[in-house]
């Protein structure tokens, strides 16, 4: 595997989770994979699980790992060709990136959208001169516009506590005070259209995620329309995407709630974390012990090292 940036990277699903799930029940068996193959995760922006777990990750199939938060520690990058670096950026990306390659086996990298302009973020412009220019495997430890890490360990997780064959799985927008990306809500539908579920997205209207990634797939407007008889409730606040990183609203009528979850059929509450508590979800929910949002981050580990573990087999 050279990449992984969706669930087409890492073929066969149901061959995947079975992975993970060996991956998960004995984590340290693939250590000599690792031996002497170092893993370099660059991070442009913060991180708690992912930094975490994919170093976990990488440490449990014997690997070293190198950490880099590249904007408070490194040289600020220039990212656009052609401009005459006369200004604060002391290094360019298609330098730093090919030097980066000289002193790893696998990158990992971590670029969110910035909101500047949409075309920019769709195109991937960091995450892809990672894949051009560095000559090693690249893990997406969250781009501009996907997530995969996340909706791997949200798969993995779904298939550990689904009690029907295929479980109805709501994919609510939540408020929030800030613009996040679309990038968890894209993985989520990316994954979840491959994988055995029912999938239905709420939203406001003017929340539609992009086209590419909701071709036939199921909106209800209507929030507790969509949370009758589901089975698993993820709940993700994202900014618009057709007015491109506008907060259109915080409407708190769209927190999920003890009173939502009661219209489920015993609904797991499911979120990627970070998550602000009493916008997204009610205090009752996430202590809920149907909330399962410290499970999900558990798998963290699990998806990045079935990925990792597949990246190093291809090497
Ligand atoms: C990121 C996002 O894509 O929504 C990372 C999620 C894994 N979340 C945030 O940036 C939260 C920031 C905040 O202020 O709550």
């Amino acid at each position: 595997m050279r990449r992984f940036l969706t669930p087409s990277d890492i073929g066969n699903l149901s061959q995947a989770l079975k992975e993970a799930a060996e991956v998960k029940k004995n984590p340290y068996a693939h250590q000599h994979l690792g031996k002497n193959k170092t893993a370099v995760l660059i991070f442009f922006n913060s991180s708690l699980r992912t930094r975490l777990s994919t170093q976990k990750a990488a440490t449990n199939l014997g690997m070293n790992v190198i950490i880099l938060d590249i904007n408070k520690d490194g040289w600020q990058l220039e990212t656009e060709t052609g401009v005459i670096m006369d200004g604060d950026k002391p290094e360019h990306i298609r330098e730093a990136v090919p030097v980066i390659g000289q002193y790893c086996d696998i990158i990992g990298v971590r670029s969110f959208a910035r909101f500047e302009n949409k075309e920019e973020d769709y195109s991937e412009k960091i995450l892809n001169q990672f894949i051009e220019l560095s000559g090693r495997p690249v893990i997406s430890m969250e781009s501009a516009t996907r997530h995969p890490l996340q909706a791997f360990a949200d798969l993995v997780t779904i298939e550990e506590h689904r009690s029907v064959q295929r479980p109805k799985v709501v994919l609510t927008w939540a408020p929030h005070p800030k613009a996040l990306p679309q990038a968890v809500p894209n993985s989520f539908v990316e994954w979840m259209k491959v994988a055995d579920v029912d999938l239905t997205v709420t939203h406001p209207k003017g929340y539609e995620l992009a086209p590419e990634f909701m071709d036939g797939v199921h909106v209800e407007y209507d929030q507790k329309k969509a949370f009758e008889g589901a089975d698993f409730i993820y709940a993700k606040s994202w900014a618009s995407f057709s007015e491109y990183g506008k907060v259109l609203s915080t409407d708190r009528s769209w927190t999920v709630d003890e009173e939502k979850m009661a219209l489920t059929n015993k609904a797991k509450f499911m979120h990627c974390l970070p998550v602000r508590r009493n916008m997204v979800v009610t205090d009752g929910v996430i202590e809920s012990p149907d909330s399962i949002v410290v499970q999900e981050a558990a798998n963290r580990v699990v998806s990045a090292q079935t990925v990792l573990k597949r990246m190093l087999e291809s090497l």
